[in-house]
């Protein structure tokens, strides 16, 4: 087993892009210790070849120290489950918790129908993440098909796993939720992110959520229908956020997650929403 000694260990941060035909296919971003590098760069081309879209044609890797001294380390969002009947509802269910989150309703709406559309120029997914003006709506990403994409942010191995055990007894272990967790988790920490809307490009990953530092990491199993190519991320900010700081820390500082969230049982969304309510 590999034992991660973040202090004692060179910590790198490990990015891949891959592409198809001329387009995005997949992308990965972690931290990892010198003495995982090989096996995590080996799992990320398998990755690559083995995506669901097809099997890439060219994979970038990206392997860069991080220097220690800029470090930040972080606990995980708490996590539930909130299950619903219907894309429709799971939809309806994600624009109630970005309002509960201060997101303006015709804001909330909006970002939603540009996941549904495709947010990027001919309707496809962005390869990275929209930024959205929590109350005007204005998207404040420099370039609308790559967006901002999150980088040098990870798990410590040794929790993962434990993560990985904890997930197991809710049916949730898969890399999915592990990455998506962490991602969400890195990027509610900033206080200038209200919260965070995802769902999954993968055409067999029908799931996506709604984090916030106020209620947590909301997976949602239905917020698109199977089949469904288009994916993507809104990260709804507080007006008059300094974007370059933004965007510089979100990209580029490293954050480690040392400590995990309460895992909550599922809840039926009607009954969460209803608790919102009253
Ligand atoms: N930074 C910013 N945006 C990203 C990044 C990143 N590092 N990685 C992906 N995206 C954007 C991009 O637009 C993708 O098309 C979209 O997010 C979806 O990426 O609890 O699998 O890797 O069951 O397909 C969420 C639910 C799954 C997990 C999310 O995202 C659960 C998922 P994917
Ligand atoms: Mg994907």
């Amino acid at each position: 087993m590999l034992i991660f000694a973040p202090m004692t260990q060179p910590l790198y941060s490990l990015r891949m892009h891959s592409s198809l035909a001329g387009h995005h296919l997949s992308g990965a971003e972690s931290l990892v210790s010198s003495a995982e590098l090989d096996t995590a760069t080996n799992n990320l081309i398998q990755r690559a070849l083995q995506h669901p879209r097809g099997a890439a044609e060219q994979i970038h890797l990206t392997v860069e120290l991080v220097n220690p001294e800029t470090l930040e380390r972080g606990a995980l969002p708490a996590l539930r489950t909130l299950t619903v009947a219907s894309v429709a509802e799971g939809r309806s269910l994600a624009r109630q918790l970005l309002e509960q989150a201060g997101v303006a309703p015709q804001v909330a709406a909006g970002a939603m129908q540009e996941l549904i559309r495709g947010a990027a120029p001919g309707g496809q997914s962005m390869r990275g993440a929209m930024l959205v003006d929590r109350r005007t709506g204005e998207r404040l990403e420099a370039d609308c098909s790559r967006g901002v994409r999150v980088s040098h942010l990870g798990i410590d191995p040794e929790l993962e796993l434990q993560l990985g055990r904890q997930l197991e007894g809710l049916g949730l272990n898969n890399p999915h939720v592990r990455e998506a967790l962490v991602l969400a988790g890195k990027v509610t920490m900033h206080p200038a992110v209200l919260a965070e809307l995802c769902w999954s490009d993968d055409p067999d990953y029908t799931a996506g959520y709604v984090c916030s530092r106020a209620f947590g990491y909301l997976r949602i199993p239905l917020l698109k229908p199977a089949g469904e190519t288009r994916g993507g991320r809104a990260f709804f900010l507080k007006p008059g956020s300094d974007l370059a700081e933004l965007v510089s820390w979100l990209e580029t500082r490293p954050v480690l997650f040392e400590r995990i969230g309460e895992l909550h049982q599922a809840m039926n969304g009607r009954d969460y929403a209803a608790l919102l309510d009253a």
